[in-house]
């Protein structure tokens, strides 16, 4: 008898036949499987949480269309290696680029790339210096993709009103108990208010412009070759809109925490200022002719809001009993937000005592 992921493989287009699979447990919203094949050619197939993602089939598309723009520019270089180097998309034999199962699940399968891994932590400044020019890369490429064509699968999604809105109604509506272990961070986050919305404004009244950008590009959606080389940014579920601090202040928080982001022994969360040195210069390689001043003026402040924002919504899922991140423990989200909230910390001391 077949399992259920070969079930679900075989409603896509394939070379070869399936041989088994094994489950990818790094991200914290959808399920994703590698499937071995019994040929050159393995696949990533994946269900996107519909609970999260209202419209399932509009990211599909969103992800297919960017990628598409990115084979188109990278096919005369790449030749027929461009399935190694570029996210693809594969067909379902039925729809055209998912398939739904009985249970109202929906699937999208994409091509592996081999010889290739992800990081949870950075060890070192090349890596950091290869991520950030694989997100300058990302955002130079797609900034003359047209974003109308794009839905926005996640509306206000790294907006700071939103995100303090949905807090302040999660600390009304949360348990006592829950409350008390929240509450050492009140007054930290209404202090912060003005400042987190820093950006949000410069956005809002035009001064920072609006692109296409990734919106969840923490390190492990990075993909690296086994020289640890660059090869693309995966996981372009988020693709929309939005200003490319959102980018540049996620991939920090990831990249500089000395840590895993749910690490509970904070003595070992620190910002890493000499990674975010590193990161920022790839980055700026790639970009520097396209970037306005104010853009990168506010890129420390990128990496304080980014840091906040993520900290806040995990707290707040917290608060609301966790009903949005995948968790493994009852305080799991308390403990990613006690870690955000240290790295902030931490980078703030970082700032008082030098110039990046
Ligand atoms: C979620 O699903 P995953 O792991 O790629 C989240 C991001 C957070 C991240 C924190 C759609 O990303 O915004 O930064 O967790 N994605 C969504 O690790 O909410
Ligand atoms: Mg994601």
């Amino acid at each position: 008898m077949i399992n259920k992921i070969q079930n679900i493989f075989e409603q896509f287009e394939h070379l070869h036949n399936y041989v088994s699979h094994s489950e990818i447990h790094s991200g914290h919203i959808n399920d994703t499987f590698f499937v071995k094949t019994d040929g050159v050619t393995n696949y990533i197939i994946q269900r996107i949480n519909h609970n999260i993602f209202k419209n399932v089939s509009g990211l599909i598309n969103n992800k297919v269309l960017v990628s598409n723009h990115l084979k188109n520019k990278y096919s005369s270089i790449y030749g027929e290696e461009l399935n190694q180097k570029v996210l693809s998309f594969v067909k379902a034999k039925k729809s055209n680029n998912y398939y739904i199962n009985e249970k109202g699940n929906f699937w999208n399968a994409m091509i592996f790339i081999e010889n290739s891994k992800t990081f949870e932590i950075v060890k070192d400044e090349e890596i950091a210096y290869e991520a950030g020019k694989l997100l300058g890369d990302f955002l130079k490429l797609t900034s003359d993709f047209d974003s109308n064509l794009l839905v926005n699968v996640l509306p206000n999604f790294h907006d700071m009103s939103f995100r303090y809105q949905q807090y302040e109604s999660s600390l009304k509506s949360a348990t006592s108990d829950r409350l008390k272990k929240a509450n050492k961070y009140v007054n930290m986050i209404s202090q912060l208010k003005e400042e987190m919305h820093i950006l949000q404004n410069l956005k809002e009244s035009g001064k920072i412009p609006v692109r296409v950008t990734h919106n969840d590009t923490k390190i492990s959606n990075s993909l690296f070759n086994k020289e640890n080389k660059g090869i693309c940014m995966i996981d372009t579920d988020t693709v929309m809109p939005g200003i490319i601090h959102y980018d540049f202040g996620d991939a920090i928080r990831t990249i500089c925490n000395t840590a895993a982001e749910d690490e509970k022994d904070l003595s070992k969360v620190e910002f890493n200022l000499a990674y975010y040195k590193a990161y920022k210069k790839g980055f700026i390689e790639k970009t520097k002719d396209s970037l306005t001043p104010i853009e990168l003026e506010k890129l420390p402040l990128a990496a304080k809001t980014m840091i906040f924002i993520i900290g806040l919504r995990f707290l707040t899922d917290y608060l609301n009993n966790d009903v949005y991140y995948k968790t493994e423990y009852l305080e799991h989200n308390l403990d990613r937000a006690k870690n955000q909230f240290k790295l902030l910390n931490s980078l703030n001391e970082k700032l008082k005592k030098n110039r990046v």
